[in-house]
């Protein structure tokens, strides 16, 4: 079962998330892949359900009051090699309630999987990280998990996990839980294969810090990609750069506000999420229109894109041709953007909470390695119109 979830082949990883190759012997800080993200969510059981309905994955895990775990449940989800995990707390006393008071549903931990958990932490510490959780291993059955945790941004951590030994359906404790929800007839087997980046936005003056202390303690590089002061005065009132391991399957651009006309959406995040926190969670696909077509079905609001952006004859020119009808494109409001290594078609969720904090990406990428510098006008523009309804600009 849970071999069978996790088929997605080094090939289609490649191409989904954007592999570069790279000697991993010299990496000071091994990552093989994200582990998981894990969410707090006020209510995981209806969290879980949506994910199950809304973004089509399959439940795989839970631990809660009937399997021992009192203080809360947790629900795993996988869609092809991403996992979810989501949380919420059952007794009143729960310390995920005192972290939901504050920032609401929101990213608690971006976990990830790595080969040598005592060399990852041994060389974290050296460059000065916080080590929230020294390492330590669990086991039950299925076998044995070493594991150990850093702090990042916010109250963010990065728990680091290496499951070589073990294969049962998530972590010791964990037992394994089938989904009761019927596909519709005709729906794709997934919505999306995998996780392609995960969204930080940290405090004014921060961003550099950030990259730097990704560069310094886990050894990631810095991508091409970034928004700077040039573009983010215009319109976007953020700055943006991405950091990633060695070969890009795990990939964390950083955002900070910048001081423009408008008041940020980063600082709306800010303020809303009361601190740096997890912003988005793009997720690949290799049939963005399908899935685009299933969430929408399902309820999932996404950012209106203009007619004018799709009737931009400059647009037209510049991304030439693509898998699907710019027409298709339109009618499904997906962005295309186009670099020297090819293109990647993507779209935006509004936020899927309550407050003005987390949202999703879907992306398709046929070669290019970027995360739609093109687009970034037309998003941000977007962005802000929905910031201007809640009040919030
Ligand atoms: O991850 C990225 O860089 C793109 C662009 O608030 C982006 O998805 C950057 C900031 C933002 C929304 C999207
Ligand atoms: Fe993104």
């Amino acid at each position: 079962m849970t071999q069978q979830l996790d088929d997605v082949s080094y090939d289609q990883l490649r191409q989904l998330v954007g592999l570069v190759d790279y000697d991993a012997t010299k990496d000071p800080f091994p990552v093989r892949a994200m582990d998981a993200v894990v969410f707090v969510a006020g209510n995981a059981t209806q969290t879980a359900w949506l994910y199950q309905v809304a973004f089509g994955m399959e439940l795989v895990a839970y631990a809660g009051p009937e399997t021992g775990q009192r203080d809360h449940k947790s629900f795993v989800l996988k869609s092809g090699s991403a996992r979810f995990v989501i949380n919420g707390g059952v007794r009143p006393d729960s310390p995920l309630l005192d972290h939901h008071r504050k920032h609401g549903d929101g990213v608690v931990d971006l976990a990830l999987e790595v080969t040598d958990v005592d060399r990852c932490v041994e060389h974290a510490r050296a460059q000065g990280a916080t080590v929230l959780d020294e390492p330590y291993e669990v086991s039950d059955a299925f076998g044995t998990v070493r594991m150990a945790a850093i702090a990042t941004y916010g109250e963010t951590r990065h728990t680091l996990v290496d499951r070589s030994r073990y294969d049962g359906p998530y972590l010791p404790g964990y037992v394994a839980r089938t989904s009761t929800v019927v596909r519709p007839a005709g729906a794709p087997k997934r919505l999306f294969q995998a996780i392609d980046h995960c969204v930080g936005n940290v405090e004014l003056g921060k961003m550099d810090y950030w990259v730097e202390w990704y560069n310094r303690v886990m050894g990631f590089v810095n991508m091409a990609e970034f928004v700077g002061d040039d573009i983010a005065t215009d319109y976007s009132a953020l700055m943006s750069k991405v950091v990633s391991n060695g070969n890009h399957r795990v990939k964390f651009p950083l955002n900070e506000p910048a001081i423009a006309k408008k008041k940020s959406q980063i600082d709306e995040y800010l303020e809303f999420y009361e601190g740096a926190g997890v912003q988005h969670i793009a997720l690949a696909t290799n049939d963005i229109v399908r899935t685009v077509e299933s969430m929408r079905a399902s309820g999932v609001e996404f950012l209106e894109t203009p007619d004018s952006y799709y009737d931009d004859p400059e647009l037209r020119a510049r991304i030439g041709e693509v898998r699907v009808p710019i027409e298709v494109l339109k009618q499904h409001r997906i962005l295309v953007d186009r670099d020297e290594d090819g293109y990647l078609l993507q779209i935006f969720t509004k936020p899927i909470g309550d407050r003005p904090t987390v949202f999703y990406e879907l992306i398709e990428r046929h070669g290019s390695l970027g995360f739609g510098k093109g687009n970034f006008k037309a998003l941000f523009e977007a962005i802000e119109r929905e910031q201007e309804r809640r009040g919030n600009l």
